[in-house]
């Protein structure tokens, strides 16, 4: 008896211990500052997890909307070329595989940019997550403006 007590206890502290940890690492996280009289842009991070995160979304004050883009080059009939661009509608970053957004590939997109961020070298996007059991998870991204 006195033995199932420990039992139970240790299975109750290990439940209670349990809490779920995210550990996602966003590097060469870049915000392109807004041409003159523009208010769009584009960023670009790198992330990496140990567990599978759908972005629910992504959101800064100064930022009237972010969207998640894919883009790619595609051959018109006359020849030439033309630079595509879709908005990604549920991005997900999976366990182990690096979530690459980079100049000339999938970017941030960042629209409706309040001008107070040209006197910024920072700024944090706030990303709502959602684990596949659907834990949902807020995390704080410092971005460089540049
Ligand atoms: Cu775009």
């Amino acid at each position: 008896m006195k033995r199932f007590n420990l039992l139970a206890s240790i299975l109750i502290m290990l439940v209670s211990f349990n809490n779920y940890a995210a550990d996602i690492n966003f590097t060469s996280t870049t915000i392109k500052s807004p041409r003159a009289g523009m208010d769009m842009s584009a960023g670009f991070f790198t992330a990496t997890s140990n567990d599978d995160f759908l972005i629910k979304s992504i959101k800064s004050d100064l930022i009237g909307r972010i969207e998640i883009h894919s883009m790619e080059m595609v051959k018109m009939p006359e020849g030439h070329q033309v630079m595509k661009m879709r908005k990604i509608k549920s991005p997900k970053i999976l366990k182990g595989v690096p979530f690459i957004l980079k100049p000339g590939a999938n970017h941030l997109m960042l629209y409706q940019i309040d001008k107070k961020i040209n006197a910024k070298k920072e700024l944090v996007l706030k990303f709502n997550l959602e684990t596949n059991s659907g834990k949902l998870i807020t995390q704080d991204v410092l971005f460089n403006i540049n």
